[in-house]
C-alpha cells in the first residue's frame, strides 16, 4: 500500500485526465516499484527504531529484580540477578547509590533477610551475605529460596544497610518462580536427625564431558537460622536412569568454603542424568537417597 503512495517519492504524476497518464503510471510502477517499496520499507524501519528508543547501555549486566530507598541510610538500593529469581540458589547483586547525589556507594554494611509470609506463620531461608566492599559497583551475595511464591505465601527480602554513620532498612517484595527442575533438596540426617538443605549450583550449563560441580549445604536449625554446613562428606554417583549406566572420572565434591562443596561430574552423553549424592557424617551415613536431575 505504501509503495503506491507516490507523492512520498517526490515524483508528481501528470493529470489523471491526460492520455499520457496511464502509460506514465505503468512505466513508473514497473520501473520504480522495487525502489519505491524499498523507500517505503526504509521509512517504516526508520520510524520504528525512532519510536522504540533503545534504553541507554546499562553498566550492570544483570536483570533488575527490585529497587527502593533505605530511608535512614540515605541509600537507593537496586537488586539484580542473572535471571528471574526461582526456587534454589540465586546469586544476587546490589547496586547502592546515595539517594541525593546519586553517586554510587562502594563501601557499606549490607545484610539481607529473606522472609516468607505464609499467613499463619513466617519463615526465612538460607542467605549468603554480601561483603562490605562493592566489586564493579556491585555487592554480591546469594539467596536460597525454599518455596515458590504463590497461594502458599509471598516472599520479601529485608535489606539492612549501614552507610557510614547512617542506618536504614528496606523491604523488597520479590516473586519466586518454581525452578523447572528441582534445584533444592532437603533431608533429615540418619545420624542425629539434623535437617539439611542442599542447593544445586553447578553445572548451570551442562555439557558433554567433565563439568565443574558445585553444591551448597545448609543446616536447617530453625525457621530463621540456616547456617552453612561443612561437616559432611559427599559421594557423587552420576547415573543415566533410562540407560542403566554411569560415568567414569567423577570427583566427589569436597568442602571449600561457607558450605560450598566443589567436585567434577562427567556426562558421557546428552540426556537425562541423575546426580546421586550420598552424605556421610564421619563414617556414618547421614543420607543416601538424594539426587538432582540434569537433562540436556
Ligand atoms: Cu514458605
Amino acid at each position: 500500500m505504501l509503495c503506491l503512495y507516490m507523492p512520498e517519492t517526490g515524483m508528481l504524476p501528470p493529470s489523471p485526465h491526460s492520455n499520457y497518464y496511464n502509460a506514465f503510471n505503468s512505466f513508473v510502477m514497473k520501473r520504480y516499484f522495487p525502489a519505491l517499496c524499498f523507500i517505503a520499507l526504509s521509512a517504516i524501519v526508520t520510524s520504528c527504531s525512532k519510536d522504540n528508543i533503545e534504553p541507554a547501555p546499562v553498566a550492570i549486566p544483570h536483570q533488575k529484580i527490585a529497587d527502593g530507598f533505605a530511608i535512614g541510610a540515605g541509600v537507593k538500593v537496586e537488586l539484580y540477578a542473572r535471571k528471574a529469581l526461582s526456587t534454589g540458589y540465586n546469586t544476587v547483586y546490589f547496586a547502592l547509590y546515595d539517594s541525593i547525589s546519586k553517586a554510587p556507594i562502594e563501601k557499606a554494611q549490607l545484610s539481607m533477610l529473606p522472609m516468607m509470609d505464609m499467613g499463619t506463620m513466617k519463615h526465612s531461608a538460607p542467605a549468603e551475605q554480601p561483603g562490605t566492599a562493592a566489586k564493579d559497583r556491585l555487592f554480591t551475595g546469594a539467596l536460597v529460596f525454599t518455596m515458590p511464591s504463590g497461594e502458599m505465601g509471598s516472599w520479601t527480602v529485608e535489606v539492612n544497610i549501614t552507610n557510614g554513620t547512617k542506618q536504614g532498612k528496606l523491604i523488597l517484595p520479590v516473586t519466586i518462580a518454581n525452578a523447572p527442575a528441582a534445584r533444592l533438596k532437603s533431608f533429615v540426617s540418619k545420624v542425629d536427625n539434623a535437617k539439611f538443605i542442599v542447593a544445586y549450583i553447578e553445572p548451570s550449563a551442562p555439557k558433554v564431558g567433565v563439568n565443574d560441580m558445585e553444591i551448597a549445604i545448609f543446616r536447617s536449625k530453625s525457621m530463621m537460622e540456616f547456617p552453612a554446613d561443612s561437616s559432611l562428606s559427599v559421594a557423587l554417583t552420576p547415573e543415566m536412569p533410562t540407560m542403566g549406566h554411569g560415568s567414569p572420572n567423577n570427583v566427589d565434591p569436597v568442602h571449600i568454603t561457607k558450605g560450598h562443596y566443589k567436585g567434577k561430574v562427567n556426562f558421557t552423553m546428552t540426556g537425562l542424568w541423575y546426580l546421586n549424592l550420598d552424605f556421610k557424617a564421619g563414617a556414618a551415613i547421614s543420607n543416601d537417597n538424594t539426587f538432582f536431575e540434569v537433562n540436556f
